[in-house]
């Protein structure tokens, strides 16, 4: 087999990266070592930044997100129940984020793709990167009980923190920045109503909760919970008391609750691996970075990198411009930092990390700062609605 670029990880930074190279004539093969079914079942990210929703525009992959997703121009944080808004139209330049979750953004992707006849090898296994500080590149991997080998110019290592793309750098050619979080989420989507028209973000003395949502019927809702805590430890309605100890008071009264259809506990971690290119492999998304969930980033983190890496590949193909190869990491990593940062500062403003009462009452007073000074309403608006991508010349 032989292709231009090959896509390792068809999760929603590989679909997006091949449904853009694909419209411009370029040559893609996605490997994903799972079958479709199961990267649909993943339940994840649900917020996207105006960039994310550009950039589905541009894959021709955005019309059901235009027709069902939800515009939300603002957010609440809730401080110790008192709850106040922060409005991206006037805070953020008139920007807003649309609600739509990430199991949608993939659906439409793979549904494009498959009409378009863009080839994705699914249950793709033992994948293995060759050659990658040469050019002449290859990856091999097991289909059905047969080895194949696809050749290519260049590979795009999309497949998460837990690929092979970025274990097969040598040693000492990336370097790895990380912080763990002494807590993890505990998740639940329930076919209920919203809490609120839009997301609430609250710091409470009991510990960190967020309401979010999907559609007028259907509801996301995160609390903070001790990483030793199990599934089991959290029946329906153990969950439902304590989402609503920590939330504002009237939102609490007015929650309706019904079964959870999906639980799931997901451990908190921030990591950039720089930089994000060795020879000619390019890493992008969580393949090269990690954050916690804290500020929605995470998935329009990783459609920030394809937008870069796509421009970049675009301009080596039809320009032979070799020379913006050198570039992509720096782009990117600009990005990336920012994101890093603002999601570490929401994590450690809203998460309670001990016991200590000085610790909460001065998260309580950065908050109470940020959400009535101009400047710091300004800030979080900016950071929540996605910093602008770097132009590449
Ligand atoms: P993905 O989505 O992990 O996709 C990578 C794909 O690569 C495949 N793969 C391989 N394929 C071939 N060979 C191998 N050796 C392979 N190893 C892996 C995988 O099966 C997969 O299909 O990475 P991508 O495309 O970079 O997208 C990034 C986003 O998915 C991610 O940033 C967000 O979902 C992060 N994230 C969240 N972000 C938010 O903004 N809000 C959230 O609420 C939120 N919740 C989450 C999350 C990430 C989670 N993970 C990774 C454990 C909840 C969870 C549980
Ligand atoms: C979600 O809806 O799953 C979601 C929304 C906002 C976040 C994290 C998760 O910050």
């Amino acid at each position: 087999m032989k292709t231009q670029v090959a896509i390792i990880g068809a999760g929603p930074s590989g679909l997006l990266l091949g449904q853009l190279l694909h419209h411009q004539g370029i040559d893609a093969v996605i490997l994903e070592r799972r079958s479709a079914d199961y990267v649909l079942s993943r339940i994840r990210a649900g917020v996207l930044e105006q960039g994310t929703m550009e950039l589905m525009r541009e894959a021709k992959a955005g019309e059901r997100m235009d027709a069902e997703g939800h515009i939300h121009e603002g957010v609440s944080f809730s401080i110790n129940g008192l709850q106040r808004r922060i409005d991206f139209k006037k805070y953020a330049k008139g920007k807003t984020v649309m609600v739509y979750g990430q199991t949608e953004v993939t659906h439409d992707l793979m549904s494009a793709r498959a009409k378009e006849g863009g080839v994705t090898v699914y249950e793709a296994e033992n994948v293995q990167l060759h050659d990658i500080y040469t050019d002449k590149p290859r990856v091999t991997f097991t289909k059905d009980g047969k080895t194949v080998e696809l050749e290519c110019e260049y590979i795009a290592g999309c497949d998460g923190s837990h690929g092979v793309s970025r274990q097969s750098v040598p040693k000492g050619a990336m370097t790895t920045y990380e912080r763990t979080y002494p807590f993890g989420w505990l998740g639940i989507m329930s076919r209920t109503p919203p809490a609120d028209h839009e997301l609430i973000y609250a710091n409470h003395a009991r510990g960190f909760a967020l309401c979010s949502q999907r559609t007028p019927m259907l509801s996301r809702f995160y609390v903070q919970v001790p990483l030793e805590d199990k599934i089991e430890d959290w029946p329906d309605a153990r969950f439902w008391d304590e989402l609503k100890a920590r939330i504002p008071q009237h939102t609490a009264e007015k929650l309706v609750t019904g079964p959870s259809i999906e639980k799931s506990i997901a451990p908190l971690h921030s990591s950039v691996s720089e930089p994000m290119r060795y020879g000619r492999l390019f890493l992008a998304g969580d393949a090269a970075h990690i954050v916690p969930p804290t500020g929605a980033k995470g998935l329009n983190l990783a459609t920030g990198d394809v937008s870069i890496l796509f421009r970049v590949l675009l301009k080596v193909f039809k320009e032979n411009r070799t020379d913006l190869l050198d570039k992509y990491s720096e782009l990117a990593l600009h990005r990336v930092w920012k994101a890093e940062r603002f999601s570490w500062w929401m994590t450690s403003m809203l998460h309670k990390f001990s016991d200590d009462p000085f610790a909460h009452r001065i998260q309580l007073a950065e908050l109470d700062y940020y959400t009535t000074s101009e400047a710091g309403l300004t800030n979080i608006a900016e950071n929540y609605v996605g910093l602008p991508y770097e132009n590449v010349e």
